[in-house]
């Protein structure tokens, strides 16, 4: 059966034009005028856009003594109500796990997904175990992408030893480097020191991590791939220090991409002097909420080009498990929500407000990162040939965000109340028509795992550029001889 998107406008992220789009087998297979297929959806008034992709998720991930409570099955399923078509998971080693043991587990939760979905691999420790299975994760397995956390000190933190050694793996194999970004042996120092002076509540979560904490590990990194001659990703740079980092970085030539998340962007750290104790601590999330001057220094890096990509972090905890921490702003779960509404929140105070045109959206939302890991125009691309993941986008439609009619499994929202104007009539997963004007049509399994290959062109550019300039002995006509 083939399905005709018709009467919208076809954006992607260079161009915009006046189109039909005919899908068969999942797969797009014409875009021009007057087509017909056995199946029409009316797209009149409405943006064809490539389905956003989410590169930064945590379903079903254990982490600080509990499970974050959006699985595979409803946070795909609030992914695709709000327009995104394909999520990318953290497998998570737990320490001395190896790393094909994690994958295993990642593998049996992820059957369940609604839409595609791929995985980066997370390095916790460091032994001859993880770098000979770093190899088989790539080229077997598909997955080219692996996050260190500079932070979470006595878990998940890796030492700069550590990360050195595996960046220069990741470089060998032809892998992208990502980072957590926060100096975790200072974050330790200061949540010691807040709670011994009795700062106890979520408000105190900020304070321990303020901008500098991110600022330092965000430049650390950075040179760290620079020496080790490898790509690297910045996950969640919330803050002007973290993004002035990338941006120097950048403009020297150095190959960093930074993603900023929706939360970081709309959210601000006001939100935790909240007198209730439940609204503060739901939003505890790590890098913590900035202020408005780091949160425009964002919107100006995504304006500009000098971030990249917009992502989550979807990590959701009910109320429940965020009074873990009571009394104790250091157990209190970090992560928040933003699966559904990652897309309407960007569309509404970015595109809306006139700090992003469409296509810079479809940029931001797809395009980029499927570039970035291999994938495009596999995904991320309106293109005869692609997976036709499409969201059609009604600019005139309108919500206000609430719990009471989410998708995700959680009790709240950290958007409650925002009102959001851009939202999808049709999703689509490879040509399954998922949300069919605004009702939930997906199917669970549905969703099938995206393998990559490493030696991206970015990759290859850059070892080609390191090999050329390695330190080389300099050739002497006349060598004096020894003095011993
Ligand atoms: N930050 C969060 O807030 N949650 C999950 C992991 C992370 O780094
Ligand atoms: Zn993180
Ligand atoms: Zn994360
Ligand atoms: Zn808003």
């Amino acid at each position: 059966m083939t399905t005709v998107i018709k009467n919208g406008t076809v954006v992607t992220a260079d161009l915009s034009w006046k189109a039909d789009v005919l899908i068969d087998g999942g797969k797009i297979v014409e875009i021009g005028d007057n087509l017909k297929g056995d199946e029409t959806l009316d797209a009149t008034g409405c943006y064809v856009m490539p389905g956003g992709i989410d590169p930064h998720t945590h379903l079903e991930m254990p982490f600080m003594g509990t499970y974050s409570s959006d699985d595979f099955d409803s946070g795909t399923r609030a992914a695709l109500s709000g327009g995104t078509t394909m999520v990318v998971d953290f497998a998570l080693p737990s320490p001395g796990q190896g790393l094909l043991d994690a994958l295993q587990m990642w593998d049996n939760k992820s059957t369940r997904a609604h839409c595609d979905y791929s995985f980066h691999m997370a390095v916790t420790w460091w032994g001859e175990q993880v770098f000979n299975e770093m190899k088989t994760v790539i080229e077997d397995r598909g997955i080219t992408t692996f996050k260190h956390f500079m932070a979470y000190k006595g878990a998940l933190m890796v030492q700069d030893d550590e990360m050195f050694a595996s960046f220069k793996r990741l470089a060998e194999l032809g892998g992208i480097a990502m980072v957590h970004a926060e100096n975790g042996d200072v974050v330790a120092e200061l949540q010691a020191k807040l709670m011994a002076e009795g700062n106890t509540g979520p408000e105190a979560h900020a304070y321990s991590r303020p901008p500098q904490v991110e600022g330092e590990a965000a430049n650390r990194a950075i040179m760290i791939a620079d020496m080790a001659g490898v790509p690297l990703y910045i996950v969640h740079v919330s803050c002007e220090e973290a993004h002035e980092a990338i941006r120097r970085a950048r403009q020297q030539g150095k190959r960093v991409w930074g993603e900023p998340l929706i939360q970081h962007l709309t959210l601000d750290d006001s939100e935790y002097m909240n007198k209730d104790w439940d609204h503060a601590a739901r939003r505890v999330m790590s890098p913590p909420f900035r202020n408005a001057k780091h949160q425009e220094s964002l919107w100006a890096g995504l304006m500009s080009g000098s971030l990249s990509v917009v992502a989550t972090d979807h990590c959701a905890f009910t109320t429940e498990q965020k009074r873990y921490g009571v009394g104790d702003f250091t157990k209190i779960p970090n992560g928040t929500g933003g699966l559904e509404d990652r897309m309407p929140m960007l569309w509404t105070h970015g595109v809306a407000t006139g700090r992003l045109t469409p296509e810079e959206f479809v940029a931001v939302t797809s395009t980029n990162i499927a570039k970035v890991l291999n994938c495009y125009p596999r995904k991320g691309a309106i293109r005869v040939g692609s997976d036709a993941d499409i969201v059609v986008w009604d600019p005139e439609k309108e919500k206000t965000i609430t719990a009471a009619k989410q998708v995700s499994a959680i009790d709240y929202n950290v958007f409650e109340g925002h009102k959001v104007k851009g939202l999808p009539r049709f999703t689509l997963t490879r040509g399954h028509v998922a949300v069919l004007d605004g009702e939930l049509r997906s199917r669970e399994g549905h969703g099938q795992f995206v393998a990559r290959k490493g030696a991206t062109p970015t990759n290859r550019a850059l070892s080609t550029w390191k090999e050329l300039t390695a330190p080389r002995p300099v050739e002497r006509t006349g060598i004096p001889a020894s003095g011993v």
